[in-house]
Order: structure tokens, then sequence, then C-alpha cells
């Protein structure tokens, strides 16, 4: 296993739109096995594929207190069952550091594949019902910061390219 490097925003890789997995093969599941290694060692509770510049579509997160419950989600697809929405301040690895409130609709179902390929669906609420929208935008070239003012993304923005250039 292995660590992989997270892609931080503006990164114009995190805009590219992920294409769908066909084959549900030991490549696959290694990348997987890296994907939990990463997210957990950098705390985070979501992490899509988009982020360690693989644009394919996959994502994993553990929404679970005590990080024991890893869940894959391959081509996954959602639809909204309760139009209201709830606020979540969201963070992401991929902008570290950084928190705002975005609202999103509260009850989806989602539907996915496993490792195996095999197809499952189930309808989700709370915090896993926000990361997963949240993860499936990635695979999208979306952000959260697409969701605030362009003022406060572009305050973001120079904060993250300045950081950025201290540590290269
Ligand atoms: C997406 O984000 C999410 O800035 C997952 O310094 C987050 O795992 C959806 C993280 C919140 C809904 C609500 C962020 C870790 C982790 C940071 C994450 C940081 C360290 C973010
Ligand atoms: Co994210």
């Amino acid at each position: 296993m292995a660590v992989l490097q997270i892609l931080e925003f503006p990164d114009p890789r995190l805009r590219k739109i992920a294409s769908g997995v066909t084959s549900f093969d030991s490549n696959l599941n290694h990348l997987i096995d890296d994907m939990f290694e990463t997210m957990y060692e950098a705390q985070g509770i979501g992490l899509a594929a988009t982020q360690v510049n693989v644009h394919k579509r996959l994502l994993i997160l553990d929404v679970s207190e005590n990080k024991d419950s890893p869940r894959v989600f391959i081509n996954p697809t959602f639809d909204i069952l309760d139009h209201e929405l709830s606020e979540y301040d969201e963070g992401c690895l991929s902008v570290p550091g950084f928190y705002e409130t975005v609202c999103r609709p509260r009850v989806i179902m989602v539907a996915a594949q496993d490792r195996d390929g095999a197809q499952f669906e189930f309808e989700a609420g709370g915090l896993l019902a926000t990361c997963l929208q949240h993860e499936i935008d990635h695979l999208e070239g979306k952000l959260f910061v697409d969701y605030i003012s362009t003022l406060k993304r572009n305050r973001i923005r120079s904060k993250l390219e300045k950081e950025q250039k201290n540590s290269a």
C-alpha cells in the first residue's frame, strides 16, 4: 500500500471529468487500498479518485466515528429524495485548512457498484448524503468552493497558491 499525492486547489487537474470504471481487476483493488491509506493518513472522511489524479468514477468514504466503516462507490449516481437542503461546514483534502457552509439536498438515493462490480443502492441522509454529493462532484470536476462567493473563493485560491509556492 502507498500514500498517494493529493492534488490541491487550484490545480486544473481537479477540473477533469472522470470516465466510467469498466474493469474490476487487481489494479482497481490496489488503487482503492492506496486511496484508503491516503484518506486515513490525511484524516479525511471522503476521497475521490480525481483528487489523486486518477480520472475514473470511483470514490471512498468513512464517516464513522471510529474510522472502522470503509465504503467504496464505483460509478456512483444519485437521485434527490428530499429537496429540502441541509447545511454543513464542508472541508476538502484538496482545499486544506478551509471550511465553508454549503447547502445540499438532505436525502438521496445512491446507486453504485462495489469492488467486485456488484450493484447496490440505498437511501442516505445526514453527513453521509452530504459527503457522497461532495465526492460525486469531484468526479465532475466540481469543488465545494464553487458553491461559495467568488470573493471567498479567490481569497482561498491566493492563500493556497502562496502556500504551494512556499512548500515547492
Ligand atoms: C468531504 O472532506 C466533506 O482542510 C471530505 O486540514 C467534508 O475529508 C464532506 C480535511 C465535510 C462533508 C463535510 C480537510 C482534513 C478533510 C482539511 C474531508 C484538513 C484536514 C476533509
Ligand atoms: Co473534496
